[in-house]
């Protein structure tokens, strides 16, 4: 049977410096679902990668005294290690400085030229190198210290004036309008899309997309004084990875992309400019964007000046990668933003992980190796109780891919510690220890109804905690073969008699360091 391909994608990060922990909070979110739609049949490919281009990068590199590819191969090397760290199964790491980028680039441009939105005039306005974008004055204002900015991003804007090809935006106000009419599920969270109608209600300006001032960029097919505007060049990237212009390469049936997953600053790039980019160059449409929200450092802001960058690289190492992961998908609903703080990352970490998950799966466990042999036991007749908890164990899946088709990660990790919390309360209630000398019949499937409900649960966090997961089903004697893991797996059950490994803690507590140091 051919699997269902399902193309999605996180926003391509800037090399112009490190990825801090609101960038490996995409990575982990994009990495979660393509992991849960691998495990559940589908073709999966999972693109992420860098955006190298534009003034921005030619500015950096200047300012570090460094030849602009030798800036952007670095740190987009740099950039890759922290998807590896954050355990990022990406397909393609794309870099817009790739050959067959520039080929993709040039191609959505000469059909957008050959549908008649593309025109040469000048430009004459504000920019914001950090954010690449264009602002209309009153967009923007002047502070006390001479300096004019953005008012929305506060960044600082120049003024430009040179000559530009422009997109013909402003023919595409009706067309958009219709687009969320028709698909109101086009972007998410509902309060993030509302933004973005409200922004093209309010009208649309034609779009100035080539620049002449610098060339660190894709070349203009046709006018090779001008480079590309870094953003079309940026949102073309979804097109390449899927092998555009090439509509017989392989990868072209990933097209169109199932999701695009970006954080809330750049909506407008991807909910306005991107469907009117790739209606005018007749290519279909994404299904979908989601807007994820941002991460605050106990609730202010990330800034280098302020020094509260956290490198991803140091979570892992003090809190485990698999409680980074867990934190990031349980912690905020995702499209919300979110704050993070030590207590609130060991709070999760010893209550939900080693408490009612690790805790739970060493009890059950330890008495099995002692009672039973080491081996899966033997279920009698199931009671209520036992087939009430079993049925909400299996349910969980059907739960879960809602959740997941939605990016609703939170509810989806809601609902399986829900069951744990019945599980834990099952197990106190029916107290196996007790039934050991009274019943040992019974306290064989007491047990087995566990381990049974942890196996689901462990086939289940897999894609959000993908080692720990796994030592779980280990401990449970869950086979590597015959799709023993992946989702198809809710259509068995534990064998009576495998043989299981001596019980290991899996979720080990974080305990606070005693000294001073
Ligand atoms: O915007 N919390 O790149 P970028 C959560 N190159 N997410 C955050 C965040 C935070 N504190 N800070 C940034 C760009 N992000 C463009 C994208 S796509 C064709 C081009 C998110 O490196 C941000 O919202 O500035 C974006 O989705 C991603 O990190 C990359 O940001």
């Amino acid at each position: 049977m051919t699997k269902t391909p399902y193309y999605l994608t996180t926003a391509i990060t800037y090399p112009n410096g490190v990825a801090h922990i609101g960038h490996a909070y995409e990575y982990v979110s994009a990495d979660a679902l393509a992991r849960f739609k691998r495990l559940d049949g589908f073709d999966v490919f999972y693109m992420s990668g860098t955006d190298e281009h534009g003034l921005k990068m030619q500015q950096t590199a200047e300012k570090e005294g460094l030849p602009v590819k030798e800036l952007v191969d670095r740190n987009s090397e740099a950039i890759r290690e922290v998807h590896d760290l954050v355990g990022s199964s990406y397909d393609r790491f794309m870099r817009t400085t790739d050959a067959d980028h520039y080929a993709a680039s040039q191609e959505i441009w000469r059909r957008m030229e050959a549908n008649g939105d593309i025109y040469l005039d000048k430009y004459t306005g504000w920019y914001s190198v950090r954010d690449e974008a264009y602002y209309h004055e009153d967009e923007t204002e002047l502070r006390e210290d001479g300096i004019r900015y953005s008012k929305e991003t506060e960044t600082e804007v120049t003024w430009t004036e040179e000559e530009s090809y422009f997109f013909r935006l402003s023919q595409y106000q009706d067309k958009l309008l219709a687009l969320y009419q028709a698909q109101p599920e086009f972007a998410a969270p509902r309060y993030r899309f509302n933004e973005v109608i409200s922004f093209v209600k309010s009208g649309l300006q034609d779009l100035s997309i080539s620049r002449t001032s610098f060339d660190w960029g894709v070349p203009v097919p046709g006018n090779e004084k001008h480079v590309m505007y870094v953003w079309v060049d940026a949102l073309t990237n979804y097109l390449t990875g899927a092998g555009f212009p090439d509509q017989n390469s392989e990868k072209w049936r990933y097209w169109p992309a199932d999701v695009h997953i970006i954080g809330k600053d750049i909506s407008r790039f991807h909910a306005v400019y991107w469907p009117a980019f790739l209606m005018s160059a007749g290519i279909e449409l994404p299904k979908r964007v989601m807007i994820h929200g941002f991460l605050f450092n106990n609730g202010v802001k990330m800034s280098k000046s302020l020094g509260n960058v956290v490198a991803p690289a140091d979570w892992v190492a003090e809190y485990g990668l698999d409680a980074v992961r867990f934190f990031f998908l349980r912690e905020v609903p995702y499209g919300q933003d979110g704050s993070y703080s030590h207590e609130a990352i060991i709070g999760r970490k010893n209550s939900d992980l080693a408490n009612n998950l690790g805790n739970l799966a060493q009890r059950s466990l330890s008495m099995v190796a002692k009672n039973c042999d080491s081996q899966v036991p033997a279920a009698g007749e199931f009671s209520a109780a036992d087939t009430a908890l079993l049925d909400q164990a299996e349910a969980l899946l059907e739960l879960n891919r809602g959740y997941f088709e939605v990016q609703d990660f939170h509810r989806a990790l809601e609902a399986i510690w829900t069951v744990l919390g019945d599980t834990n309360a099952y197990f106190a209630e029916q107290q196996p220890w007790v039934l050991r000398k009274t019943d040992p019949e019974r306290m064989q499937t007491v047990l087995y109804v566990t381990l049974e409900v942890l196996r689901r649960v462990g086939l289940l966090l897999q894609p959000v905690m993908p080692e720990s997961a796994a030592k779980l089903l280990d401990a449970l004697g869950v086979s590597h073969d015959d799709g023993a893991r992946d989702f198809s797996a809710f259509a068995m059950v534990l064998v009576a008699g495998t043989s299981l490994p001596a019980p290991e803690p899996i979720f080990p507590r974080y305990e606070e360091s005693t000294s001073d140091s």
